[in-house]
């Protein structure tokens, strides 16, 4: 099908992109020019978006955007083959995870070196190279860990922990910002239930829905249940996201997770992941709230649940 009919959120969705690479994209280097509705909107054909995908392969493959913007389709397609090892899937699997693992080194250099411009940048490059999804899946979750790794076994202090938490906390505030979503988009409230202080998982969902096209609103870390079913009805949140990551073993948490199940309007369908989420499970299954095995799980059930009504049992749950 050759009609642009495709809103950007769907291009971002399809090829791992950011809308704001995309724009840039197309003003600085002519990639695509989509066609726009009456009131403005980019509307985008099945051949522009595959064309995105394969420019954001090119690039992954160390071309730069400038050098390849503008080449034929075909020429693109070829080019992707070749940078995928044409029939050799492993060896892109390793050439992506070589790439992943760069960003990764150079995160953590730049907290060992408390550097936070040098974090901002690399984690800037990343989204770039990987797309909203992307950096948030393969770089700033796996980076969040290996900092906790480190300070357990003793290889940065406190102090590095808390510098990386503030950049990360200031970035991942800032990407959420950059795709705030208007008033008609669905809304979904995200917060950490009382508690549980550790905030960056809820922080990390808040710039996974908003790049999809959610209206957050985020309320932080150790909130009331009270609150955040106040919240909730207070905004008409499609959805409710929680983020367990510690302690696995809080025994009021149940009695908060009933209490906030017997507050929300019946139809508001409650998400919970993070790394304590598994330790809750039978409190989550007793109140019909709903287990995230990660991020690209939350994507999927929440594409699922863009359009209204649509019954809490249709929702896809973790194999
Ligand atoms: C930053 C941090 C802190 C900061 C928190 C600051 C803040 N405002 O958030 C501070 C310094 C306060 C802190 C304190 C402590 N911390 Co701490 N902390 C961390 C660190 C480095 C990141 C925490 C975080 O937010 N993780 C959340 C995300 C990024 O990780 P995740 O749970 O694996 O989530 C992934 C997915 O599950 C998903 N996800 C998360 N939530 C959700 C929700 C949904 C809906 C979905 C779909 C997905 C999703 O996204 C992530 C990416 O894939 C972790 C290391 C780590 N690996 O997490 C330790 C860590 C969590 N902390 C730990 C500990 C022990 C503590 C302390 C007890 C230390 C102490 N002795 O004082 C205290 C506890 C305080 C308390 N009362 O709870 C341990 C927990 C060990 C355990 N048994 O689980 C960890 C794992 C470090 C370690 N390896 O030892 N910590």
């Amino acid at each position: 099908m050759t009609n642009a009919h495709h809103a950007i959120k769907v291009a971002v969705r399809r090829t791992g992109l950011t809308a704001h690479v995309i724009r840039i994209w197309e003003k600085r280097h002519g990639a695509v020019a989509p066609q726009r509705t009456s009131t403005n909107r980019r509307l985008y054909s099945e051949v522009q978006i595959e064309r995105l995908g394969l420019l954001r392969e090119a690039t992954q493959a160390g071309h730069s955007i400038g050098q390849v913007a503008k080449l034929p389709t075909e020429k693109l397609r070829k080019l992707a083959a070749e940078a995928a090892g044409s029939n050799r899937p492993a060896a892109s699997a390793r050439y992506q995870s070589a790439v992943t693992l760069s960003f990764l080194n150079e995160s953590v250099a730049a907290v060992k070196a408390l550097d936070a411009p040098r974090l901002e940048a690399s984690l800037k490059r990343a989204e770039t190279a990987l797309g909203g999804q992307g950096l948030l899946q393969r770089v700033v979750g796996p980076l969040a860990q290996t900092i906790g790794e480190l300070w357990r076994d003793g290889s940065i202090t406190a102090a590095h922990e808390h510098f990386a938490s503030a950049v990360i906390r200031i970035f991942l505030g800032n990407a959420a910002k950059s795709f705030a979503n208007g008033d008609a988009a669905p809304v979904i409230v995200i917060a950490t239930p009382a508690g549980q202080i550790h905030e960056l998982g809820a922080l990390l969902v808040g710039a996974a829905a908003a790049n999809l096209g959610w209206h957050v609103t985020y309320l932080g870390a150790s909130l009331p249940a009270a609150e955040i079913a106040g919240a909730a009805r207070q905004n008409r949140a499609r959805v409710v996201a929680l983020s367990l990551v510690y302690p696995e073993d809080d025994p009021r948490l149940a009695a908060e997770l009933a209490k906030l199940q017997e507050l929300l309007p019946g139809e508001v369908p409650l998400l919970a992941g993070g790394r304590a989420m598994p330790a809750y499970r039978d409190a989550l299954e007793k109140i019909g709230a709903l287990p995230m095995k990660d991020l690209a799980h939350l994507s999927s059930t929440l594409d699922g649940l863009r359009k209204p009504n649509k019954n809490k049992n249709e929702i896809s749950l973790p194999s």
